[in-house]
């Protein structure tokens, strides 16, 4: 054993599961300790997988964010779902993300079924997060639940937003971890392009401030990602919707809304990159693009 010094090795791919909004983008940024996935208040932020690469001397974890579980129709939905299969089936530890700060529902039965129906049954940690916001009227039974229904996986509780008891669960982690190489070199820490990930940023933001259907039908594609000499980011982004009147609704009067997205991204954006950025943002009309498969591709989501 002596001879081979990697031979003590740890890595896996660890899946955040859990249904829309429960705070799984929250966790991988925190666990990051830096911004690589958008958030929002609202349901459905993430809509593809998205890697956040740990590596230390003793072992490497590859957490793998996904979108919640949607019940919508479209070939969207489906890349959605898909990603959610994919990942479910391909990891080797499943960090189930419970929402403490309400009772359960039937999304938190669907994907109970969706993790007893897997052939193999992965290691599991239970995860309750909003723990600063526990309802103690319905967390024994939220508890009762998951016991019954997972008797052999650990359970934990967490605030992803402020961070408590992410240490103790990063610890968790690093115990369950089989023995395997470093998949990943040390310096990356996702898989995405740095564009890719400064339009999920400029969605988040649309998401946050935009309301009714329109979150929902907006889609962000970052057209160029330069770096001058004088150390600015010059960002041209385009954002997408599906219809003339919601553009009209995004640029909103005199172009009060894009300006205010604008800065709102932009200063996310400098937090995440370090760096002083510049930031142009147009809109564009894309019907249907929910369904437009060649579109859906375009901006990275293959529509299943
Ligand atoms: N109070 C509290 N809020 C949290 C916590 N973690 C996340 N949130 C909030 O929950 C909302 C959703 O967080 P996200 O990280 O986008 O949730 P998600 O699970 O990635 O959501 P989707 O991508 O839509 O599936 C945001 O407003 C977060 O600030 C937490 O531990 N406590
Ligand atoms: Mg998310």
């Amino acid at each position: 054993m002596e001879e081979n010094p990697q031979s003590n090795y740890r890595s896996g791919f660890v899946a955040l599961i859990g249904k829309p909004n429960v705070g799984k983008s929250t966790l991988l940024n925190r666990l990051m300790g830096q911004p690589i996935a958008g958030i929002s208040a609202k349901p459905q932020t993430t809509r593809r997988r998205q890697l956040g690469i740990l590596t230390s001397q003793e072992y490497q974890i590859i957490f793998v964010d996904t979108p919640g579980l949607t019940d919508a129709k479209d070939k969207l939905a489906r890349s959605i779902n898909s990603e959610v299969q994919f990942a479910l089936q391909d990891s080797d530890i499943l960090l189930l993300l419970v929402d403490a700060s309400n009772p359960a529902d039937k999304m938190d039965e669907e994907l109970l079924n969706a993790i007893l129906a897997l052939k193999e049954q992965p290691q599991v940690l239970i995860v309750f997060n909003k723990a600063d916001r526990l309802n103690r009227s319905s967390f024994s039974k939220l508890t009762e639940l998951y016991r019954e229904q997972l008797p052999a996986a650990a359970t934990l509780q967490i605030s992803a937003l402020d961070g408590s008891g992410v240490g103790n669960m990063l610890n968790k982690i690093i115990s369950l971890l089989p023995l395997g190489p470093q998949y990943y070199p040390d310096e990356q820490i996702t898989e995405d392009y740095e564009r890719d990930i400064a339009a999920e940023m400029i969605r988040a933001v649309c998401m946050e401030m935009l309301t009714e259907e329109i979150p929902y039908s907006i889609a962000t594609q970052v057209q160029s990602y330069k770096e001058r000499d004088n150390g600015v980011l010059y960002i041209d982004a385009t954002i997408f919707v599906e219809r003339d009147s919601q553009k009209a609704i995004v640029i909103g009067r005199k172009g009060q809304m894009i300006r205010e997205i604008g800065t709102k991204a932009r200063e996310e954006l400098e937090r995440a990159t370090g760096q002083k950025v510049f930031l142009e943002l147009v809109v564009k009309v894309q019907k249907d693009w929910k369904n437009d498969q060649a579109f859906l591709k375009q901006i990275g989501l293959s529509g299943g």
